[in-house]
């Protein structure tokens, strides 16, 4: 049993060391790199499907599912260069999967690399990719009370985005405890509500990546 911890830790370690390659990397290139993690469903591949058809600047993808091309063909249908990892079987991404997901990309011309994790608000929060940032996605049909009952994620992420709000008015969703319970585990975080469906509060987030963009250009 001891045996076990130990190979465990050492794959761990391991990743450890290729994400911290990547971000040194991502430095060199100037490149921003996203986390983005939820819930299967959530609405991942749609906000980026939204993000990519408005933004200015240079961006990839790299997707993260246990099977099929089907996220990764939905960003190419934007015009965007997309990345499909599967990881048959596996739950989240690790590091060297995005290793090999970044070697077919062209990072010269790129300005953010968004990562779309596989669809779990569990085990993703706990493995670096090398990202800027996690953002945890969230959305109002999974009901306000996550925060609190996934708090890794939430209180990990640089920022918290809450997808879907155009359902707020048929469903209901109590918005006072869902950011108040993410104000409590992570107060820094920028706090985003958006809908792809309707478009609103897109331009918002948008504005918010390009910003991160200019300061890490810097
Ligand atoms: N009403 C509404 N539906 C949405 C919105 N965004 C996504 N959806 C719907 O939610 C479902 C899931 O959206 P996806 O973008 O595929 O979700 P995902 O998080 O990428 O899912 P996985 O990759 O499977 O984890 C789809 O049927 C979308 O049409 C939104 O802003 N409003
Ligand atoms: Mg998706
Ligand atoms: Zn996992």
């Amino acid at each position: 049993m001891p045996r076990r911890i130990s190979i465990r830790q050492s794959v761990m370690a391991a990743d450890e060391k290729i994400a911290g390659l990547l971000r040194r990397k991502l430095s060199e290139k100037k490149i921003l790199m996203l986390n983005l993690i939820g819930s299967p469903g959530a609405g991942k591949t749609a906000l980026l499907e939204a993000t990519l058809k408005g933004a200015r600047f240079r961006s990839a993808v790299i997707e993260g599912d246990i099977a099929t091309s089907r996220d990764a063909d939905r960003i190419a249908r934007t015009g965007t260069r997309a990345v499909q990892i599967n990881t048959r079987g596996g739950c989240h991404l690790e590091s060297h999967l995005v290793q090999k997901a970044m070697e077919e990309l062209d990072l010269d011309g790129l300005d953010v690399i968004f990562i779309e994790n596989v669809g779990n608000l569990v085990c993703p929060a706990e493995f670096d990719l090398g990202e800027d940032m996690k953002v945890a996605v969230s959305s109002v049909p999974e009901g306000p009370d996550k925060p609190l009952k996934y708090p890794h994620l939430f209180s990990r992420a640089g920022a918290v985005l809450l997808t879907k709000v155009d359902l707020v008015r048929h469903i209901g969703f109590d918005r006072g405890l869902f950011w108040g319970d993410v104000e409590g585990l992570n107060p820094l975080a920028r706090k985003l509500e958006v809908s792809s469906l309707d478009g609103s509060g897109i331009q918002e987030w948008i504005d918010l990546v390009e910003k991160w963009v200019g300061e890490k250009r810097k």
